[in-house]
Formats: C-alpha cells, sequence, structure tokens
C-alpha cells in the first residue's frame, strides 16, 4: 500500500478520524473505549485466569508458573491543546524498560512514519505489540478536535514485580502538517497509587520522512486534505527532531495551504493518567 487517507470527518467543528481497519493488540484488560481483546503474545504479559479478589490496592491473582499477578485499572484524559491542529486517534503503549516507542534523532519506524503522515496507528501498535516488555498497545476510538478531549479507560495485568516499572508512551498525528505529531516517550506511571493522577504534556516532532512543504498536496488533514501515508523519505534528515513549526500562507508561504490557525507552540497536547480502583 503505497498511500492511505485520512477520512476527515466534521463534527461540530474539526475532527479528525482515522482508519478504522486497526484493531487493539496484545491487551491483558479490556478498555471501555474500544473493543478490545486479544490474549497476549509473550509470557511475560500472559493473563492468568482472572479472579477478582481485592483485598488490597490492586486485585491479584497468580499465574499458572506460581508468580503473583497484579491486575491495574486507568483512566486516560488526552486534550488536544492547539488551536488549529486536529489530532489522529491516540495510539498509546505501557510497556517494561525494553522498548521505545520514538527516539529524537533517531529515524522513524515505518508505523511512527504512518502515524506522522497519515494519523493510521495500526503498524505502530501492532509493531508494539510484537515486542516482549509491551503489556498493553492500542488506540482511541477517534480522533480529538482542537480544544477537545477524549477519555480512555483501560486496565490490564502484570506479574507484580513489573508493576512498578511500568511506562506509558503516546503518539498522535498533528493532522495539519506534513509529518508531524505529538509524542509522550517512556513516561513512569508504575509507582502511581490508587486514585493518584498524573500529568504530562506532550511535545510536538516532526518525522523526518516527508519534507515540510505545507502544500495541499502532502498535507492529510482538514485544512488541506492532501496525501497521507507516502514510503519515500523526502525530508531533509531521515530522523525524529523537535518540530520547528509551519509556514502559513499568512507567513508568506505561497504554497502553504495552512493559515495562522494552524500555526503553534508547544506544548501541544495534555495527558492525564490517573489509576482507579482495582
Ligand atoms: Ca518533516
Ligand atoms: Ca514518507
Amino acid at each position: 500500500m503505497n498511500a492511505i487517507r485520512l477520512v476527515f470527518i466534521l463534527l461540530g467543528g474539526l475532527l479528525l478520524s482515522a482508519c478504522n481497519d486497526s484493531k487493539p493488540s496484545n491487551s491483558t484488560g479490556s478498555s471501555s473505549s474500544s473493543s478490545s481483546t486479544s490474549s497476549s503474545s509473550s509470557s511475560s504479559n500472559s493473563s492468568s485466569s482472572s479472579s477478582s479478589s481485592s483485598s488490597s490496592a490492586a486485585s491479584s491473582s497468580s499465574s499458572s508458573s506460581g508468580m503473583a499477578m497484579v491486575s491495574a485499572r486507568y483512566t486516560l484524559k488526552i486534550t488536544n491543546l492547539t488551536a488549529g491542529q486536529p489530532l489522529s486517534p491516540p495510539a498509546y503503549v505501557v510497556h517494561g524498560g525494553g522498548y521505545s516507542a520514538f527516539m529524537v534523532g533517531m529515524a522513524a519506524s515505518v508505523g511512527i512514519e504512518k502515524i506522522a503522515e497519515s494519523g493510521n496507528p495500526a503498524d505502530f501498535i501492532a509493531d508494539a505489540a510484537a515486542q516482549p516488555s509491551v503489556v498493553r498497545a492500542d488506540r482511541g476510538p477517534a480522533g480529538i478536535a482542537p480544544g477537545q478531549e477524549q477519555e480512555i479507560n483501560f486496565s490490564l495485568e502484570v506479574p507484580a514485580n513489573q508493576l512498578e516499572g511500568l511506562k506509558f508512551s503516546y503518539l498522535s498525528m498533528l493532522g495539519n502538517t506534513n509529518d508531524g505529531f505529538a509524542g509522550i516517550e517512556a513516561l513512569g506511571i508504575g509507582q502511581l497509587a490508587v486514585g493518584a493522577s498524573l500529568s504530562q504534556d506532550a511535545l510536538s516532532y516532526d518525522a523526518g520522512t516527508e519534507l515540510n512543504d505545507e502544500s495541499a498536496a502532502h498535507v492529510p488533514g482538514p485544512a488541506c486534505s492532501g496525501e497521507g501515508f507516502n514510503a519515500a523519505r523526502s525530508d531533509n534528515a531521515n530522523r525524529v527532531t523537535l518540530h520547528p513549526g509551519i509556514l502559513s500562507q499568512q507567513d508568506g508561504s505561497a504554497q502553504s495551504c495552512l493559515h495562522t490557525l494552524q500555526r503553534w507552540d508547544n506544548p501541544v497536547v495534555r495527558v492525564m493518567i490517573t489509576r482507579l480502583a482495582p
């Protein structure tokens, strides 16, 4: 597949929706915002038969090997802080220390490239789910319009000795860009007490996979309706950087399909993670 186009829906404002062909994966728990499922792919995150005896902060059971398992439930509240950048459906991963979603200065994976250029998180989630240290890889149900927020509830079950080391990573495309995305990488969430919350702002990144021409041909968001994913790597440098921002028509760029409304400054997204009672 050479190109994937976003489906942009006007719903009271700009609401970016994308690619319902993906499915959640590697879930050891359940999600209330998207259909969940599925068996896990490694021994480290295999779920035990779930007995819900909740005598402490987290309900516990034990795996067939005898290792104590701990269940934990979380709510994500993801807020779009921009004025004119619809976010693609959030992709999020809960993982241990052996996984990295992206790294500034390094080339983006194809999964990251697809999110950054088209908003489609399917490959990114599938790649994450295949990693042994990933406990959960999933996506939100829809895009998030500027100024709007989305809540996602999910649960997971991990060996007790892995709970404290859990980390959280997140990505959404900034829809009215060539290859810009909002990202959080490896935020520690394992020490959150039940009822406690953690808030983290996301910066904007350039995937380094498409030249920032801001043209109607190449920006897929509703401001431009151009091409989504293209396998070519046409940027100046094939590596992830902090995003330099966009040039609009009002900035003097004749080829730009963007308006000053689509400009932004960091941060672009706020994510609040709350640990719920089991
Ligand atoms: Ca770029
Ligand atoms: Ca590309």
